[in-house]
């Protein structure tokens, strides 16, 4: 069922990004790569191709080390702590692996510092001094993160030596304006430091044939339209190495206090996870009829189709992707994805909040994924996928089946008797559904096929509504037979085309059904169950997720968006500068509270009555709310304007105005004097 450029392929290479660990996976990452690389790893096993999916953690970069300076721990404490976090978080998604390793491990440093060692020794690299930012206080050179400033393009004030995340752009530290070092704070100097580049300007004609010609009209438009923009700009030499202590060290003489650049050794980590998981790992890098596909984000398309190839190439031995298949991104309730605003929902937070729902997971992300253009996951859109579709169609279908067949038949499988013109129809039609399923996933089209697989749920519901069995029953008993027959082969059919999609439902489907045909050429057929054969009780699939579930996630939203809000306070800007005369004409004085209520029908307002040595003034101020009990402030002392003109407050003149200062969080706060003074006298 391949397509012609698929048969030439003996086996497959699926790469998944590798995740940085320095937190955990979130949403925006499965709908954009792991969950469309596992439809696909499981769809070629189930036609019994071979397959060899990898993934790992990405744990070099300076984000980490970042991280592990402000928590105040090493680099490794953080990466051990999340590359265990996101292990285990996709492997209880059903993420199936066939290996998950990380870019610390032995084996890793080994074979990426070989791999540099080779170019270098063969000449494919250039050396080059140049003026980089250097921190004079904490002694280093800047690399990357370590440089914040405001972004050339857009203006961001927050933007990274290497990208501003704001417009997207890649940055070199040299065209941040205003450059700040991220240790101390302060203006970097320049300072000289040798580098090696990977000279890409050599590299653009093959790759402009081998991406703009040869994968015209085959790589998704957003891929090939990226790399086109990059090309036709001209490519520039790219500095592999950096000034780091942590990552892989530069193997060659005179590189002492260098690192491999991140962007070199991660993608040599799908090799060396390869090479881990089986010695016999040239096969799936070297054989020219080995198929290899990258699965990523949009924001890492420049990294693989561009300086890995080139890397590849330059290596020489490897095979380079045949395609790169990447997605935009997902928002969340309209809003940016953020590691670092935690605005996300976080994988591993999902599986404790909605235990046994993965598959209702890997449905919405997939039903909604950014394969043409960025999407948003919202909680009610996550509650209307499920309720309306997993439960009201495919769990209704199959259910519906089930549990008519063991209360007509006794749980085995009826007779299939004369069909219809209904019949025939019904099973010409489910025959075109591995087909239609497998070409959108062999086209990477995932949200297509899945809601192909759901038509075939649709079509079998139908088909129940149309014969109504449960009428038959009584009345044309061999129909009836032959209806739940066909209506048991398309569930049978269901659990092995759902299976790359649903696969902990698709294994409760074929628990039920007690199906032993298996493989994706199995299906299509009538003929998958026998008659006679047993069928286990019917359990429910998917069960309706309540009001109650949904509100509590959006809660939880609603709460990071308020500590987001904190987190970005800052001061109110100074106002414009005042002569003292103007300053001397606000007269302020402290006073002692003699008296304090609420004032009534007035939620926000309280009425004091305040001596001051020149007799008592009454003064209303609107901070109710942060005194509750305010009978607990007569004695304490205030500060006040005195000469405020009166001005009446819910029919109470007010002879003045009470200080206080607003913190972050709109809380009012009263200014007291630091010891007891005389009532009535001056500030100033
Ligand atoms: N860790 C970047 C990212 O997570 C990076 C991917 C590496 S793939 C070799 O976006
Ligand atoms: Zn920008």
């Amino acid at each position: 069922m391949y397509t012609e450029h698929d048969k030439q392929f003996a086996r497959y290479t699926i790469t998944s990004a590798l995740p940085y660990a320095n937190g955990p996976v979130h949403i925006g990452h499965l709908a954009g790569v792991y969950v469309p690389a596992d439809i696909y790893a499981r769809y070629l096993r189930a036609n019994g191709e071979d397959v060899l999916f990898i993934g790992g953690s990405d744990e070099h970069g300076v984000p980490i080390t970042i991280k592990a300076r402000k928590e105040g721990c090493t680099p490794q404490d953080i990466v051990d702590r999340y590359h265990n976090i996101i292990k285990d978080s996709f492997k209880e998604l059903g993420v199936s692996f066939d290996i998950y390793s990380r870019t610390s491990s032995a084996g890793h440093h080994e074979l990426a510092a070989d791999y540099f060692k080779k170019l270098y020794e063969e000449g494919k690299f250039i050396e080059k001094t140049s003026q980089q930012y250097y921190d004079e206080e904490a002694k280093t050179f800047l690399a990357d993160r370590y440089i914040t400033g405001t972004c050339p393009h857009c203006g961001n004030e927050r933007a990274y030596g290497d990208q501003c995340e704001a417009c997207g752009t890649t940055l070199n530290a040299t065209d941040l304006i205003n450059p700040k070092s991220a240790l101390s704070g302060n203006p970097p100097v320049l300072k000289e430091t040798k580098h090696w580049y990977l000279p890409l300007d050599q590299d653009e004609p093959w790759l402009r044939d081998w991406i703009l010609e040869q994968h015209k009209g085959d790589w998704k438009t957003n891929v090939y339209g990226q790399c086109k923009s990059w090309i036709d700009a001209g490519l520039q030499p790219r500095a592999v190495t950096r000034d780091l202590d942590w990552g892989v060290k530069v193997p060659v003489e005179g590189a002492d206090g260098k690192v491999l650049y991140v962007w070199f050794d991660a993608p040599i980590g799908y090799i060396s996870f390869t090479k881990q998981h089986t010695p016999d790992w040239e096969k799936w890098w070297k054989q020219k009829d080995t198929k290899l596909v990258h699965f990523i984000g949009k924001d890492n398309i420049v990294f693989h189709c561009i300086i890995f190839p080139a890397m590849l190439h330059a290596e020489g031995s490897y095979i380079l992707p045949d395609n790169v298949p990447a997605n935009e991104f997902l928002n969340l309730e309209g809003d940016k994805i953020s590691t670092s605003r935690n605005w996300a929902v976080w994988l591993h937070e999902y599986l404790v909040d909605f235990p046994g729902k993965q598959d209702v997971l890997r449905y919405t992300l997939c039903s909604n994924a950014p394969e043409t253009k960025d999407n948003d996951f919202t909680w009610k859109d996550f509650q209307l996928k499920n309720n309306s579709e997993l439960v009201a169609i495919l769990g209704n279908f199959v259910n519906r089946t089930l549990v008519l067949t063991h209360k007509f038949y006794e749980g085995h499988v009826p007779a299939m008797g004369e069909l219809t013109d209904l019949e025939r129809q019904t099973i010409e039609e489910m025959k075109t559904f591995p087909e239609r399923i497998g070409r959108s996933i062999e086209t990477y089209r995932f949200r297509e096929a899945l809601s192909e697989m759901m038509n075939l749920a649709r079509l079998g519901n139908k088909y129940l509504t149309e014969t109504e069995p449960w009428k038959l029953i009584k009345t044309d008993a061999t129909r009836a037979a032959t209806v739940l027959n066909l209506s048991l082969q398309i569930c049978a059919n269901l659990a092995i085309l759902a299976e790359p999609f649903l696969p902990f439902s698709a294994e409760k489907m074929r628990k039920m059904l007690n199906l032993s045909a298996s493989g994706w050429t199995t299906a299509g057929s009538s003929e998958l169950l026998k008659e006679g054969d047993l069928i286990n009780q019917p359990e429910l699939l998917f069960e309706k997720i309540e009001d109650a579930a949904i509100e509590g996630q959006i809660q939880k939203l609603a709460d990071k968006k308020k500590q987001n809000e904190l987190n970005a306070w800052a001061p109110a800007a100074v106002k414009p500068i005042v002569e003292f005369d103007d300053f001397g004409k606000v007269d302020i004085r402290v006073g002692t509270v003699l008296e304090c209520t609420k004032v009534p029908k007035a939620d926000k307002l309280l009425q004091f009555k305040i001596e001051d040595s020149m007799g008592t003034r009454t003064i209303v101020s609107g901070i109710a709310k942060y005194y509750p009990e305010p009978e607990k402030l007569v004695g304490q002392q205030v500060c006040f304007i005195a000469n405020f003109a009166p001005r009446k407050l819910k029919g109470i003149e007010s002879q003045g105005m009470i200080l206080s200062a607003e913190d972050k969080d709109g809380r009012l706060v009263l200014i007291t004097p630091s010891q007891l003074v005389t009532p009535g006298c001056s500030i100033g």
